[in-house]
């Protein structure tokens, strides 16, 4: 037997199961939905989070330039801040260049952002950039240390020209600035 079903309303919500329900009439049915995205989060955005070679020594040497903060620091302070504006992030750090293409195309089939910070491959790799934009997701450069008020070599960034911004000098502050645009840009945030 076909039911008519009256008009309904769609809500979704961060961190909770959507509800599709109809409004009030002799055919009312409430459906529940639940969404996952890639990381099995219910309907919060996923973001990749990707730090290249020599990024897993952070903390542990030359804490002058970038701090004593390592990247497990980051990492746990970043998912927690992620965990309140309806972001699941994935953190990955790699010192090889192909490992980090295969994880910008994963992030193209399962994510919806990527915030990447590519080391010194910023400065070198074609690779990089060429995949970023392939995965044709929004992307948000960053960088712990001021790159521009470092040498020369390091003033320019190949991967910019796939990033929708680019973060800078803010330490690891910076990743958690990039994941609160990803937010804004993909609408994470409820209203109360
Ligand atoms: O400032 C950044 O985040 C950089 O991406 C860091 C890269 C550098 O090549 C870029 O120009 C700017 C270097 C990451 C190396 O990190 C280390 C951390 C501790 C000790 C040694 C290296």
């Amino acid at each position: 037997m076909v039911k008519r079903v009256p008009s309904f309303n769609l809500q979704m919500r961060p961190g909770a199961a959507g509800l599709v329900s109809s409004g009030a009439g002799a055919h009312d049915i409430a459906i529940v939905v639940f969404v996952r995205n890639a990381l099995g989060n219910p309907m919060s955005k996923s973001v990749m989070v990707l730090n290249g070679p020599n990024l897993n020594l952070l903390g542990i040497r030359e804490p002058d330039i970038y701090g004593s903060t390592t990247l497990a620091d980051i990492e746990a302070r970043l998912k927690e801040h992620g965990d309140h504006i309806g972001i699941a992030v994935d953190f990955r750090q790699s010192n090889t260049e192909g490992v980090l293409v295969d994880w910008i195309q994963e992030a193209g089939r399962d994510f919806d952002a990527i915030v990447i910070n590519a080391g010194g491959y910023t400065h070198t790799s074609v690779a990089i950039p060429d995949a970023l934009l392939a995965a044709g997701l929004p992307v948000i450069e960053v960088h712990l240390s001021n790159i521009f008020q470092r040498d020369e070599f390091r003033h320019h960034s190949y991967v910019s020209i796939a990033a929708r911004g680019m973060i800078c000098g803010l330490g690891a502050k910076g990743y958690e600035l990039a994941l609160d645009a990803l937010a804004d840009y993909l609408g994470t945030m409820t209203e109360d």
